[in-house]
């Protein structure tokens, strides 16, 4: 059975870049299938297209390959079954195009979906689309290739761990129970089957994140999260339970990625690389023991309350330059109420100059406009945040993604700014979009509180003399949504 696994093309708005970035998790499950004897292949349809987006319709931008590009590639090699990767809310409307593509090529072709996207929504999905066949829910690799044996093997699906089907016309959704125990069990992700060069090529001149060295390539060493943050997803996807890949496959990884890539800087993306800290010292010692000429980032961010002294001596000897941290809020009513992560304002302080002795540079990732929370609390997150003296500051506005504790209470509230029932809503959940309205605060509110922040973080670093190019720029943004910033900005400098 001939199988080919697709990462989709993703839309965003104008002021947004894509991540070029592997895909590690198609590149898994890939790889599972293919030691189970299956002949695949991946089309990274978003890192393979031109650098360079199309303008749709509704204001969005497309990037990646065409449709008429990624038909072409499906013809040439005549699958019997396309997978494809739903990663991103962003990237649910190209998927569910190429699964429509797959059957106007041959309906016979099986289509199977699977990712972040796909596992909150799959009832949904698969109660609208009839060009999807079957979905993976949640960590895929077994269970797609559990499928692809049945298939094969003319055996009945109908109870495969995690997975949604359609049976005499309903859509039945056997939950997830078995998530991968031993991370060590999995082969490497199948790099080999990726345009690597297409990621080499793209390093220090496009796309998402800084990087000091080049190539670099990403890799997860662990997965799941045990914390309940509001806003967060990440449990869905992986589970709550931390599983890491033990040290020894690591640092395998990681010198398969130098000999065989060429790969001199790595980023890894888990949700918590430093949440077991004996396992995380351990990886960077054996860095620094088997000499491995790399720089290292940890862009996903990394929570605070999980590293300490020891740690970071450690992650600054095995290459470690910069960290992201994920801080949130400037509130401390905020971060224990409305967002409930483990930190106050104060072990933020104390973590910061921690981080800051060993010589790392940081990003700080903040979030605003959660339900509960006021335009003051705001301000306090950004002039927090513009306090601590970091190299970098990522303001992002609260999306309430399907499957989240936020977007629960968003929906049981009200606070929704968005058609539920109409799913090109999911095309704006994008990093510029604000979807939450409350008795606080519009969303537009939001979008010129974080742009004003922005604003007075950039004009503190240029000076004065910038004042004139910034208005500018802001309203290129924001088009009149730009008066609204300016009076945000004028409020706030003179007080109100
Ligand atoms: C690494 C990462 C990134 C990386 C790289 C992504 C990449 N190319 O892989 C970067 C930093 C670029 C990134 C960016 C963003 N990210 Co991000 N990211 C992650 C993170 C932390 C890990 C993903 C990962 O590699 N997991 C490990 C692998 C093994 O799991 P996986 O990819 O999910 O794949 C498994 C299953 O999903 C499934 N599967 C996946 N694909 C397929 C395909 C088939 C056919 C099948 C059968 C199964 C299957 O099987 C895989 C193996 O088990 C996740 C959180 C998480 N834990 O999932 C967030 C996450 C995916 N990101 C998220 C978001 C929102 C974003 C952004 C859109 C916004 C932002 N926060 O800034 C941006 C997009 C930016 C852009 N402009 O393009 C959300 C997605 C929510 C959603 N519904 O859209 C997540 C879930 C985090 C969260 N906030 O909850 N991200
Ligand atoms: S934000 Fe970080 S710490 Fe909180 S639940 Fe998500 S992954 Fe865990």
């Amino acid at each position: 059975m001939k199988v080919l696994l697709i990462y989709p093309p993703i839309l965003l708005s104008k002021t947004d870049r894509p991540a070029i970035t592997t895909p590690i998790g198609v590149a898994y499950v890939a790889a599972v299938a293919e030691k189970a004897g299956f002949s695949v292949s991946i089309l990274d349809s978003l890192a393979e297209g031109e650098w360079k987006s199309e303008k749709l319709e509704s204001d969005l931008y497309y990037w990646g390959l065409s449709y008429k590009e990624i038909k072409e590639r499906i013809e040439a090699l005549k699958p019997d079954l396309v997978g494809i990767g739903c990663q991103f809310t962003l990237q649910y409307m190209p998927s569910k195009e190429i699964a429509r593509i797959v059957k106007e090529i041959d309906p016979k072709i099986v289509t199977v979906m699977g990712g972040t996207h796909s596992t909150v929504m799959c009832r949904e999905i698969l109660e609208k689309e009839p060009y999807i066949d079957y979905i993976v829910r949640s960590e895929g690799e077994y269970a797609f290739t559990d499928l692809l044996e049945r298939l094969r093997d003319g055996r009945p699906i109908d109870d495969i761990d995690g997975f949604a089907y359609r049976k005499d016309g309903e859509v039945q959704l056997n939950e997830k129970t078995r998530f991968v125990a031993n991370l060590d069990d999995l082969p490497f992700p199948a790099r080999h089957l990726l345009r690597m060069d297409v990621y080499g090529n793209t390093e220090l001149k496009r796309g998402w994140g800084i990087n000091r060295r080049a190539p670099k390539a990403n890799m997860i060493t662990s997965r799941g999260c045990p914390f309940d943050c509001s806003f967060c997803g990440i449990a869905l996807n992986t589970g709550k339970k931390m599983r890491g890949h033990s040290p020894e496959y690591v640092v395998a990884e990681i010198e398969e990625l130098i000999t065989k890539y060429g790969i001199r800087e790595v980023h890894f993306e888990d949700d918590n690389l430093t949440l077991n800290k004996q396992r995380s010292k351990q990886i960077f010692d054996l860095i620094v023991e088997r000499g491995l000429d790399i720089s290292w980032a940890a862009p996903s961010g990394l929570a605070i309350w999980t590293f300490n002294d020891d740690v970071l001596e450690k992650m600054k000897a095995s290459g470690c330059y910069r960290v992201n941290l994920g801080l949130e809020s400037g509130s401390d009513h905020v971060l224990k109420k409305i967002i409930k992560k483990p930190i106050t304002t104060s072990t933020i302080r104390e973590k910061i100059a921690l981080v800051k002795k060993h010589g790392l540079e940081i990003t700080g990732f903040w979030v605003i406009g959660m339900p509960g929370e006021t335009r003051a609390q705001m301000w306090e997150t950004l002039d927090f945040a513009s306090s601590l003296g970091l190299d970098d500051n990522q303001v992002a506005v609260a999306l309430p993604y399907p499957g989240t504790e936020l977007y629960d209470i968003c929906k049981e509230k009200g606070y929704l700014a968005f058609n539920q029932k109409d799913e090109k809503s999911y095309e704006h959940f994008s990093i510029s979009s604000a979807l939450i309205t409350t008795p606080d605060f519009t969303p537009l509110d939001v979008i010129a509180i974080r742009d004003a922040g922005r604003f007075f973080a950039i004009i503190k670093k240029e000076g004065r003399g910038a004042i004139p190019g910034r208005i500018v720029e802001l309203f290129k943004r924001n088009g009149l949504g730009g008066f609204k910033v300016v009076g945000t900005v004028l409020k706030k400098y003179f007080g109100s």
